[in-house]
């Protein structure tokens, strides 16, 4: 772990900062080193890792492949890194990250246990004055959001929630210490993809789990095991051609795409698929038809499997009714991928509370109240979720020279172009902003590609004396058309998910990433560089914008 020295608060002017120390913040601040900027990172965390360092909680893994869900961009790394299972858990990607962070000597330019306040853009002078909690004031020319889709970890305001006497937790800020759960029982709130990987993880250890549901949750068994030696040995000898091959990908991920209806297929063959695809385990479930996520009848054929399977895993029926989604298509919230999710239900000591039918009515001293009954419990776990896309964007006071801030800007939904860039914010970037691919896929895959376009973007501005970029209004206006015309077209909308910002109280009801396709998007950044940038205006040299 990495401590900020004291020292007096950081002054002066940089090239570029970078806010977080994610994957994303991470690769950005290797690629600008390269090109001669300046660049410091700020991050909140005392370390490197972001998702990976603040969700610890038990059974956390990654659900893309590990032999994927890594950095393609230097293949030395990718050639040593051995990864021991095939979905990788938390502390195997923290020592990853963490490794990528000796190796490439990133720490020196990153000041931990920082959090940015404040980014406020002078237009005279053409840069971004950055202020944290820890009393620095720094001007940078550029100024990168790297502060992740999933990092606004979320309590929901349950009555009486401080009153609570026990340990609580919650999955995205969990403790650096073990938490010994033997003994004790554990109330868990929510069943999103945190609580599905940490239930039976926490059953297997405490005295009682009571369960907490509000909707019940697709599932995909992960069946992960260990690291087969060929199979490793293949993408190594393959990387370049399968990198290049998820990129064209919708989701980022290579894998099978059964290029056929679910409907044109007789009943017999359309059982044979979904048994070989739950066999096989995971996110390629989806990728059975092509239709999944654009026909409700090719949809229904998916969903039906699946609630199948889970009354065949629960023995007890009426927990297996609980358990089981109706109310919106498969894949319209983030699809789960679990180890024995459904069959921990089958354990004496695990119970499903279903809070649709007795919502919770209060957090007690002791435990949880429904309209029905009182749980005692002896701690609560909080898998809640995040304020996710814009949480932590808005966290952050972004000011433009006219004093508008983003997150009025963004007060109906988040407004960018290409998820890059938001007109009126000249020289302010996101990675993996709302209305890119971003949290629709392999997110290693979407992060190196717009760190690539920014640095890219970086070079061909100073190559052309630029003081700055900025996305016009109407090109902007055009891409969220886009991205929402797109997003209507499939069966997402019809899910309360935090896609759509349904989990915040308040929140605006917009499908926020784009879900035209990694490759798809890919090409349009591509063509939008080499057409000059269309869409941005170049902003004039400093000494002329300052007049
Ligand atoms: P993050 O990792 O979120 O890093 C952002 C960093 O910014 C954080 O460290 C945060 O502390 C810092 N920060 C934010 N605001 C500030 C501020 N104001 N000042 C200073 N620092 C700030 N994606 C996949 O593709 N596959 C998976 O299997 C997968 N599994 C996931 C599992 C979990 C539990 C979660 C929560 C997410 C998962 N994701 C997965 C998505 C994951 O977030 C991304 O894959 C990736 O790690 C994001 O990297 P990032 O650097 O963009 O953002
Ligand atoms: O969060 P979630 P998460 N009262 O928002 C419930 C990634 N990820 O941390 O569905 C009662 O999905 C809420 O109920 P409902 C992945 O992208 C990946 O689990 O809103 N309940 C839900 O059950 C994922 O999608 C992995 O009705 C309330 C739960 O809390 C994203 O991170 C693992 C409530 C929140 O689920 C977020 O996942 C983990 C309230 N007021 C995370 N508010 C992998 O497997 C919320 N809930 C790779």
């Amino acid at each position: 772990m990495t401590v900020r020295e004291s020292g007096p608060p950081l002054t002066g002017e940089v090239d570029v900062v970078i806010v977080g120390a994610g994957f994303s913040g991470m690769y950005l601040l290797y690629r600008l080193r390269a090109l001669g900027l300046r660049t410091i990172v700020f991050e909140a965390a005392s370390d490197v890792g972001g998702t990976w360092y603040w969700n610890r909680y038990p059974g956390a893994r990654c659900d893309v492949e590990s032999m994927q869900y890594s950095y393609s961009f230097s293949p030395e790394l990718q050639q040593e890194w051995h990864w021991q299972e095939i979905y990788a858990p938390q502390p195997e990607i923290l020592r990853y990250a963490q490794h990528v962070a000796e190796r490439f000597d990133l720490r020196r330019d990153i000041r931990f246990e920082t959090r940015v306040e404040r980014a406020q853009f002078e237009r005279a002078r053409c840069r971004w004055e950055i202020t944290t909690d820890r009393g620095d004031r720094v001007m940078a020319r550029y100024c990168v959001m790297a502060t992740g889709c999933l990092s606004a970890a979320r309590v929901p305001n349950f009555p009486g929630r401080e009153r609570f006497r026990g340990p609580t937790y919650h999955t995205g800020h969990w403790p650096h210490e073990e938490v010994d759960f033997s003994g004790q029982r554990v109330g868990v709130l929510g069943t999103g993809s945190s609580a599905i990987q940490a239930i039976p993880v926490i059953a297997a250890a405490a005295a009682a789990v009571t369960v907490f549901q509000r909707t019940p949750n697709y599932s995909i068994p992960a069946h992960n095991r260990p690291m087969p030696a060929e199979y490793e040995a293949m993408w190594k000898a393959r990387y370049p051609e399968l990198r290049a091959r998820a990129w064209e990908t919708r989701n980022g991920i290579v894998y099978d795409l059964n290029n056929q209806s679910a409907l044109e297929v007789d009943d017999e063959t359309r059982r044979k698929i979904y048994e070989e695809r739950w066999a096989a385990g995971g996110i390629p479930f989806m990728a059975a038809f092509n239709d999944l996520i654009v026909s409700q009848e090719a949809n229904e054929t998916a969903a039906a499997f699946v609630r199948e399977k889970i009354r065949a895993i629960v023995h007890d029926p009426e927990t297996a009714a609980k358990l089981t989604p109706t109310s919106y298509p498969i894949g319209t919230k983030r699809i789960c991928v679990d180890s024995d999710y459904f069959a921990t239900f089958n354990r004496p000591n695990v119970t499903l509370v279903d809070i649709r039918e007795a919502p919770i009515t209060a957090i007690t001293e002791t435990g949880v109240e429904t309209k029905d009954a009182h749980y005692a419990c002896d701690a609560l776990v909080f898998a809640t979720g995040f304020d996710a896309m814009t949480g932590a964007l808005n966290a952050i006071a972004i000011e433009n020279d006219k004093g508008e801030s983003l997150r009025e800007k963004w007060a109906a939904g988040p407004r960018t172009y290409l998820g890059l860039m938001a007109a009126g914010f000249p020289n302010l970037f996101m990675i993996t902003g709302p209305g890119s691919p971003s949290v629709l896929s392999n997110m290693m895959v979407s992060i190196e590609q717009h760190v690539d376009w920014i640095v890219r973007c970086l070079a061909d501005l100073r190559a052309q004396g630029a003081a700055g970029i900025e996305a016009s209004a109407e090109a902007e206006d055009s891409w969220v058309a886009h991205v929402n015309e797109v997003a209507h077209k499939t069966l997402y909308p019809a899910a309360n998910s935090w896609y759509m910002g349904a989990n915040i109280p308040g929140k605006p009801r917009v499908f926020m990433p784009y879900i035209g396709g990694v490759g798809v998007y890919r090409e349009i950044c591509e063509k939008v560089a080499a057409n000059g940038y269309e869409g941005f205006h170049m902003l004039a040299p400093v000494a002329a914008a300052a007049e």
